[in-house]
């Protein structure tokens, strides 16, 4: 099998036993890597109802078949578990150089069972695998920590790491690398802490063997020139995803005050030309010439990278107007390794529910000092309000009922990201059926949605969901690859199969890479109703309530909702294409189309299925 290195490496964290396992070409050629093997494994290995914080959890951290090779934006890994934070399959994709090295060592993918005595770290230098004393790390900052293994282990490793807040169970903690990159927004760096595992360190010397060497490396070469020579490329240098900030405001997508509006009074402020002018260096992921980190100094004379998501949630939503202090309190979340989004989720939302009388503490819009010290807590788990803030919108708005869970920013317990959506059903569905909970990771329909018409509730704007579902969900999240090269500079698609050719001798095309990504949403959606236990409906697919009860107040679509009626039919249609029964759940037979019809059984334990 070329391309992949056919090896998994399993640590039993409990036992201290490290066994490398060759996986088949079966689960190769079902799965590819990434995303698809991480969902595969998690369902063979971890039972319903296994709690996320157990043991009996298990921490993935996958590469693809192009990983470490000599072409654009493959710096990347992806993170994996059942979540804390929705108790489904969750998973990120952050840069990192831990792929590569790990191919580089031997293995495609890690896969972290049991819980270690005490905090511990993994080291993998090629077939070598030592469990180490996390002593020395474990209670300080994501940054220090990297820094300290840097220091020990050399500079050119791969990392993984968490900061306190995945040692102290915060339910949104991301796991970190590379000074700055975060990812696996639906505590993937909770699950690290639950196991005592403060870090992954990976360093190989191996090459990992490929189809077609000589066309692999021209065809690299010619990626990296085609991405630098496109047109848009300058420009998207310039503020990389911050240039949207300016575009959100204008369209009334922008979220703040916990998502009550569109646009915020102070938004240019806060916009990319703001973020430019103060733009100090560029940083980001291995093999990539799009460095999309911007870094400013924030208002303690720290360097700190901003990206669109973390200014919108960190800035408007929570009513603050100064990007300098936005800065800050995005570094502290790096430093603590908390995901923004649901951060600036949390905090906008305890904010309200502090306005209308809700919540006993005072915590008004735009406090910075109140909201850097609230950080701190619930990093640390400290005082009530940080502990109980540390639990996500979802069971925070369980816990105090009268009517906060309308305003709680969630679906299926994953806080919404950086899109309002009161006049936006084509982004509200997208978030719907985003298959982790409302992340905009797999179909960013917004821009496409403000094109065609945003007050249109038809079938062309499900199949464009799908259609970027498979491309962003499935194919980038099963490569391993980022996707900021074909949606922000126009790369063309028909390079990856290529890539997948040159790699692997396969001669796949991109409809191949759809019908992967469809197996993979199929599984990931069984996934999640058995976890459900026969609780699952359509319901688990609804925006918020504020959506469609609570009307914009300002700007140019004051009056603006949501119809729960033309949602429902967006909805229906999603779930025909999909070949999903009414209430969300696959059918068997396109479960058997797809190869999946070993699920069936198992939910069929929990449910009915059509
Ligand atoms: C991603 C989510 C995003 S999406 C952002 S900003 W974005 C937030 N970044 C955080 C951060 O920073 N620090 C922190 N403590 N928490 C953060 N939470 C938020 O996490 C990221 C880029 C970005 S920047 C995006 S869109 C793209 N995402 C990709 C993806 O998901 N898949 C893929 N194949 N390619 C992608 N390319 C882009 O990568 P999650 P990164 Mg991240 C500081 O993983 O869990 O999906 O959360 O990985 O290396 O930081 O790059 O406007
Ligand atoms: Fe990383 Fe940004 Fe480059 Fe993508 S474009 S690989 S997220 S630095």
């Amino acid at each position: 099998m070329k391309g992949w290195t056919g090896q998994l490496l399993r640590i039993n964290l409990t036992t201290k036993n490290a066994t490398p396992e060759a996986y088949s070409k079966d689960f190769a050629l079902q799965f590819v890597g990434g995303r698809g093997f991480a969902a595969k494994i998690l369902w063979d290995e971890v039972p319903r109802g296994t709690d996320p914080l157990s043991p009996g959890n298990k921490f993935i951290a996958a590469a693809g078949p192009l990983s470490g090779l000599s072409m654009p934006n493959v710096g990347k890994t992806v993170v994996a578990a059942k979540s804390p934070l929705t108790g489904m399959y969750g998973d990120g994709n952050l840069g990192t150089h831990f792929g590569s090295q790990l191919r580089r060592s031997g293995f495609d993918l890690v896969v972290i069972e049991g819980k270690a005595e005490d905090p511990c770290y993994v080291l993998i230098e090629d077939s070598d695998v030592s469990i180490l004393d996390a002593d020395y790390l474990w209670g300080i900052g994501a940054f220090e920590a990297e820094q300290k293994l840097e220091d020990r282990h050399g500079k050119n490793i791969g990392t993984l790491m968490i900061g306190q807040g995945g040692e102290n169970l915060v339910k949104y903690a991301v796991v970190r690398s590379m000074m700055g990159r975060a990812g696996g927004r639906p505590g993937m760096g909770t699950v690290m802490g639950s196991k005592n595992l403060k870090a992954l360190v990976a360093k190989g010397s191996r090459t990992p063997e490929i189809a077609d060497v000589s066309a692999f490396r021209q065809l690299g070469r010619d990626g990296f020139k085609d991405i630098r020579e496109k047109p848009g490329y300058d420009h998207w240098m310039t503020q990389g995803t911050m240039l949207i900030h300016a575009w959100c405001q204008e369209y009334s997508v922008l979220p703040s005050y916990n998502f009550k509006e569109g646009q915020f009074e102070h938004a240019d402020a806060l916009n990319g030309d703001t973020m430019e002018s103060m733009k100090e260096k560029t940083r980001g992921c291995p093999s990539c010439t799009m460095q999309c980190g911007h870094c400013i100094k924030d208002s303690e004379g720290k360097s700190a990278e901003l990206d669109y998501e973390n200014v919108a949630l960190l800035g408007s939503n929570i009513g603050l107007r100064d990007l300098r202090e936005v800065a800050t309190l995005n570094r502290l979340a790096d430093e603590y390794g908390l995901d923004t989004i649901s951060l600036g989720n949390t905090i906008g939302f305890a904010m309200e529910a502090s306005e209308k009388g809700i919540l006993k503490e005072k915590l008004d819009w735009g406090d910075y000092q109140a909201t850097r010290d609230l950080i701190q807590e619930i990093a640390f788990r400290k005082g009530p309000l940080g502990s109980m803030l540390a639990e996500g919108t979802h069971q925070v708005a369980k816990k105090l009922g009268k009517g906060t869970m309308d305003f709680a920013m969630q679906i299926k317990g994953l806080e919404v990201s950086g899109y309002d959506c009161h006049a936006a059903p084509g982004m509200a569905l997208a978030f719907g059926v985003c298959s982790i909970g409302a992340h905009h990771k797999e179909s960013w329909i917004i821009t496409y949605e403000v094109d065609v018409g945003r007050e249109t509730y038809d079938e062309s704007k499900v199949d464009k969901i799908i259609e970027l579902q498979r491309i962003r969900g499935g194919m980038f999240e099963q490569l391993v690859s980022c996707r900021f090269p074909w949606i922000e500079v126009g790369f063309d698609l028909e390079w990856y199969p290529k890539y997948f050719t040159a790699a692997t001798g396969l001669k796949w095309k991109l409809d191949d890479f759809w019908s992967l990504a469809d197996r993979v949403y199929s599984l990931v959606r069984a996934y999640a109703v058995r976890e459900y236990n026969g609780e699952w409906d359509r319901t688990m697919d609804h925006p918020p309530a504020r959506w469609f009860e609570h009307p914009l107040s300002c700007g140019p679509l004051t009056g603006a909702t949501l119809d729960q009626d033309g949602y429902e039919k967006m909805l229906s249609w999603y779930y025909q294409k999909r070949g999903w029964d009414d209430r969300g759940i696959p059918k068997k037979k396109r479960l058997a189309e797809q190869g999946l019809d070993w699920v069936i059984p198992e939910l069929e334990k929990v449910t009915t299925l059509e």
